[in-house]
């Protein structure tokens, strides 16, 4: 006879691969039982551990999508499995995973020479080198269009590009081994690979300051990239891609990997809030025996539910070659705002204690305000979703 199991509440196992549930379940019992003791010291301290990047990487979560180069060549729907299982534990130690594995290995892989492949893929794939991507800048957030880090052909030199420009907020950027850097050639949005050990034996020009005493995502690292007159080789440059596709194929990858990862940081809440529901009393009885209390429960473990099936649908979708960014824009847009919301509303289940850290409930939602804000803020992804609804029916009203 089924039973409602409230940790499995629509039974995803059964719509999932052996391989997918082999990778899930390695994911977790890693992620609960090395990731989630060091959580708090890195929340308080905004130190990075980085041998996590080594530890991910022997188990094959880094790019994992890719086929060779020492990846495990997954299914979508796996990495975002993997996603899920980290962002459990922390939105910061996700985005380190997910920067590496969408915003450094894909760009790599999708718009790299074969040397270019070669010569990073199997070193990233291990946490051996560490990647950021470089998009956004002080005054160009949501618009990257408007970037004004430029590339032009050193004056001297021949093969050598020099690049100038600032990018803000970057993820792993402080220890970075390899930059993704998107910037204008000509007018015209490119992307170099940027390499701190060739920058620091040449020309120089390179800093990497950390942004501290942030109030979310404290456990990962961020900073900015700072690029004055950096000599970068041309084999370095992505030969074909040219313009915000190649910036936006990267954040397709992530924006999906976040769907997931989002549904297990409100999994994580609905979990720590029922358990102190069950322990804490007043008025003589447990939390939990009051239906103002459940109520919060019952809808946050049903958007949690609803959100699994959509990343699910998408990632199938986007294995086929069927996905679209707008599903992508929903599906990020759609589970985050959930979390965000529910982790907020589960924070009154903790009274007062919600306002210490060893609750975890706080820190789980002040990190959902940055997802919701990075890679694309909620509003943005209404905006590509409105545009193709209404067949972007502003725009030819204005004409
Ligand atoms: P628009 O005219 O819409 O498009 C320009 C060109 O780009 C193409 N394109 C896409 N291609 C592939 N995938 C997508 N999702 C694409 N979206 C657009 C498009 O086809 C067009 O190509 P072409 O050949 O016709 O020129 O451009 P727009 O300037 O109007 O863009 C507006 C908007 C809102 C879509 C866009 O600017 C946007 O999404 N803004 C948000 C910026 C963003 O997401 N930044 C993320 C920075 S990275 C980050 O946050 C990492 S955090 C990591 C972590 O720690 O986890
Ligand atoms: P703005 O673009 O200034 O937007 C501010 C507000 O205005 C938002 O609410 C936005 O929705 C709204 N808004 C903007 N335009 C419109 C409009 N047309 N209509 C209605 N509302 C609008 N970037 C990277 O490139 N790489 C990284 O690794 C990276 N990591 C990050 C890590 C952290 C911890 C953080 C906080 C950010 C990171 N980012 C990264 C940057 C992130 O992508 C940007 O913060 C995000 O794209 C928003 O840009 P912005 O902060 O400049 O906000």
């Amino acid at each position: 006879k089924a039973r409602f199991d409230w940790e499995n509440p629509f039974r995803l196992d059964t719509l999932l691969t052996e391989e997918e549930l082999a990778i899930s379940e390695s994911a977790r019992q890693y992620c609960q039982e090395r990731l989630y003791p060091r959580v708090l010291e890195g929340w308080r301290t905004e130190e990075f551990d980085k041998s996590m990047l080594r530890e991910m990487g022997e188990l094959g979560f880094l790019g994992p999508t890719i086929e060779g180069y020492g990846c495990a060549g997954t299914s979508t729907v796996a990495y975002g499995l993997i996603a899920r299982e980290v962002e459990r534990v922390d939105s910061g130690y996700r985005s380190a995973m997910s920067v590496q594995s969408s915003l450094v290995m894909l760009p790599i892989d999708t718009f790299g020479t074969v040397e270019q492949k070669e010569r990073f893929l199997p070193k990233l794939a291990t946490g051996e080198l560490i990647g950021c991507f470089g998009l956004t800048e002080p005054n160009h957030g949501s618009d990257p269009a408007s970037m004004e880090t430029t590339a032009r052909p050193h004056p001297t030199k021949k093969g050598v590009y020099l690049l100038s420009g600032a990018k803000n907020w970057i993820t792993n950027s402080p220890i970075a081994d390899v930059f993704i850097i998107w910037a204008k050639l000509n007018g015209e949005i490119r992307g170099f690979i940027v390499e701190r050990s060739q920058v620091e034996a040449g020309s120089g020009g390179l800093a990497t300051p950390a942004i501290k005493n942030k109030t979310a995502l404290r456990a990962s690292i961020t900073g900015m990239i700072q690029l004055d007159e950096v000599e970068v080789p041309a084999e370095n440059l992505f030969p074909e891609i040219k313009g915000l596709k190649g910036p936006f194929t990267c954040l397709n990858s992530a924006r999906y990997g976040i769907s997931w990862g989002a549904i297990g940081a409100l999994e994580e809440a609905v979990k720590l809030a029922r358990n102190y529901s069950l322990e804490r009393k007043q008025f003589g009885h447990p939390l939990a025996k009051y239906q103002l209390i459940q109520k919060k429960l019952a809808e946050a473990l049903s958007d949690a539910a609803y959100g699994q099936l959509a990343s699910l649908q998408v990632g199938r979708l986007k294995d086929n070659g069927q996905a679209t960014p707008e599903m992508i824009s929903a599906i990020k847009k759609q589970n985050v705002d959930n979390a965000l919301k529910h982790s907020r509303k589960l924070m009154e289940v903790f009274g007062g204690n919600a306002a210490s850290d060893e609750y975890h409930i706080a820190r789980i939602a002040h990190n959902l305000f940055v997802v919701q804000t990075y890679e694309g803020q909620s509003d943005i992804h209404a905006l590509i979703l409105g545009r193709a609804i209404t067949d972007n029916l502003i725009f030819h009203c204005l004409k």
